[in-house]
């Protein structure tokens, strides 16, 4: 298991209610991984009753930090955002140093992934939270892009517009920019359609908010994996 192969990614939040037969239906669909992270109300008790039910089903599962009080053992990946976008260093690497002061001793290395974060949508909860600076050109995102490969040598870098489809020339863009590091896209999708788009460029597409809302039309966005793949 390698999260570099992977193409899609189920992002389910701990502070939201999914019955066992969505459950059911999201973790059978043929997606790569499922990935429990959310902006609010994240505890370690709503993260580990998710994990557990996610855990009957044979799927690589990814924790994406975002308390570090919510942190858990068990997952195959611990997904660790720093928010290359932000000028609050507490996302940047604050709460990082913080954990790592911790729990530094204990860490298993290898299962900690970073994502170079690049938050596109100003009105998501996470670019409020940490304080974003979302108003950027091409080239200001081409750059972060660059940070994150060359400077930081961050295996993913994220953009993120979640709750909104994002700019799928902008992405291209970004992807032409990237060698080493995947390229995650996360933002609006919520059909086949726009899962093609997204994945024509991203190598790997996030797949949040359209579980809660039409769950065929999550289990849809998988189609387009196939459809990249033959
Ligand atoms: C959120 O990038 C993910 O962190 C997915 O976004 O919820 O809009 O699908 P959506």
């Amino acid at each position: 298991m390698d999260f570099k192969t992977w193409q899609h990614v189920f992002k389910l939040d701990p502070a939201k209610e999914i019955t066992d037969g969505h459950l059911e239906r999201i973790c059978k669909s043929g997606t790569d991984a499922i990935l429990i992270g959310g902006s609010d109300n994240v505890t370690l008790d709503n993260v580990l009753h998710l994990t557990e039910r996610v855990q009957h089903y044979q799927l690589p599962i990814v924790l994406e930090i975002s308390t570090i009080d919510s942190v858990a053992p068990g997952f195959d990946y611990y997904f660790i955002p720093t928010v290359l976008n932000s000028d609050n260093l507490l996302w940047v690497k604050g709460l990082h140093h913080k954990a790592i002061r911790e729990y530094g001793e204990i860490l298993d290395w290898d299962e900690l992934v970073p994502e170079g974060y690049c938050i596109l949508n100003a009105d998501c909860k996470a670019a409020k939270l940490t304080d974003a600076q979302t108003d950027l050109t091409t080239e200001d995102v081409l750059a972060y892009a660059r940070l994150a490969e060359y400077f930081f040598r961050l295996p993913i870098f994220y953009m993120e517009y979640s709750g909104m489809f994002g700019d799928m020339e902008l992405v291209e863009k970004v992807k032409r920019v990237l060698v080493e590091t995947r390229l995650f896209y996360g933002g609006g999708i919520h059909s086949v359609d726009t899962a093609r788009k997204a994945l024509a460029f991203a190598d790997t597409i996030v797949v949040g908010n359209i579980i809660y809302e039409n769950i065929d039309k999550a289990i849809e966005t998988v189609e387009a994996v196939a459809e990249t793949a033959g």
